[in-house]
């Protein structure tokens, strides 16, 4: 019986010590594609305590709103970008797309990136339903821009139509 109570102190003792060293988050930067495979920005991804921080950073995209997803696998090897899969966990079953749906439970999910009139897009998203560990799973994942807007409710991509850039996440 005071194993548990052990255990716990020094778990709680190497929490506190990561705390007070203030060890950097784990980070990862994935650079950005399009449909003729020229890097056309990146995404800088955080570790955060309960989810997982990304900085998006874009050009030579067209202006307007993006369907900004994870999707399941690390493959941006094919020029419309459907290597990659349909989004993160959507293979359990119990997922349903949409950050504006009553489930509001797809891992892929994530707000809409914004182009300005001259191309570029810059944008910090937060996503509290995965982390950076379940995106660098064995398979890795795939950060994807759509052509349109995602509005957070259609099955089972939101509208957002084509898919114009990707970024592996290993
Ligand atoms: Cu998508």
């Amino acid at each position: 019986m005071l194993r548990l109570p052990l255990a716990a102190a020094l778990a709680l003792a190497a929490t506190a010590a990561t705390a007070a060293s203030g060890a950097a988050p784990a980070m990862t930067t994935v650079e950005l594609k399009n449909n003729a495979g020229e890097v056309i920005g990146k995404a800088t991804l955080t570790e955060a305590p309960k989810g997982v921080l990304m900085r998006v950073e874009t050009k030579s995209l067209a202006p307007g709103w993006h369907g900004l997803h994870f999707h399941e696998k690390a493959d941006c090897s094919k020029s419309d970008f459907t290597s990659a899969g349909g989004h993160t966990m959507h293979h359990a079953g119990d997922r349903v797309h949409g950050l504006l749906n009553p489930k509001a439970n797809e891992t892929g999910d994530l707000p809409n990136l914004h182009v300005g009139a001259d191309g570029v897009g810059v944008t910090e998203v937060f996503s509290g339903l995965t982390t950076l560990a379940a995106l660098k799973d064995a398979d890795g994942s795939a950060v994807l821009i759509h052509a349109n807007a995602d509005d957070h409710l259609a099955q089972p991509i939101g509208g957002a139509g084509a898919r114009v850039a990707c970024g592996e996440i290993k």
